[in-house]
């Protein structure tokens, strides 16, 4: 498989996922919407968006929750999603769902977007508080959002909280929050994944 990623974006939550699941998953950068052999990344993926999945027989995923679970589903046990069938996989769905829409595309695709108007912007900034107080009411006093152990779920939440501390969210305001984002960080998986995009994002840097 292929895993089309941009680095620190949205596709580090597959990264970290083929590695959680030990997938032979070869990571493929995007820059300037061309892929890394020069080709035209909108015959990959048709809005230009990572992450993308290109499986072994040619076929593409292409939206972070199916991705996530595609990758979690081929190696089951890792435990990366609950099985099919349980309510606990629709508990994961129906997180993956919430992160996709809410805290993602209303919060921190307006915050990003240069294009967003100012208000746009300040209204979605508004929005990381009330968002944050249920996220950490969701994971109470526990280190995960769905079950008992870490899910595709926490490795795109992982993600966003990156962006969060980079925005300058003071995650010191939701301690379960802080304490959660450290604990995943020094997952080996989180640790790989984030210095191969780190060392990506060094060599356009420089
Ligand atoms: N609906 C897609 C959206 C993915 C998405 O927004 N990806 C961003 C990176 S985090 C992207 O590729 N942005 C490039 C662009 O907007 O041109 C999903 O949920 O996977």
């Amino acid at each position: 498989m292929e895993l089309f990623a941009s680095p620190m974006s949205c596709s580090l939550a597959s990264h970290i996922t083929a590695l959680e699941a030990g997938l032979p998953v070869k990571v493929r950068f995007i820059e300037n919407k061309k892929t890394d052999d020069g080709g035209d990344y909108y015959q990959i993926s048709a809005h230009g968006y990572v992450p993308a999945l290109k499986l072994d027989d040619g076929r593409i995923l292409n939206e972070g929750p199916s991705v996530l679970q595609y990758l979690a589903d081929a190696a089951p046990k890792a435990g990366l999603a609950p099985a099919w069938g349980t309510v606990e996989r629709y508990q994961l769905i129906d997180t993956l769902n919430y992160l996709s829409t809410e805290l993602h595309k209303r919060i921190f695709y307006n915050v990003f977007n240069p294009k967003s108007a100012d208000a746009t912007r300040e209204a979605a900034r508004a929005l990381f508080e009330p968002t944050f107080d249920y996220l950490a009411k969701k994971l109470g006093t526990g280190d995960y959002l769905v079950g008992s152990s870490f899910t595709v779920a926490d490795a795109y939440l992982v993600v966003m909280l990156n962006w969060a501390v980079f925005l300058k969210v003071d995650l010191a305001k939701w301690p379960v929050i802080a304490a959660y984002h450290q604990k995943h960080l020094k997952r080996p998986a989180v640790v790989k994944a984030m210095g191969v995009e780190m060392a990506e994002r060094q060599r356009r840097a420089a």
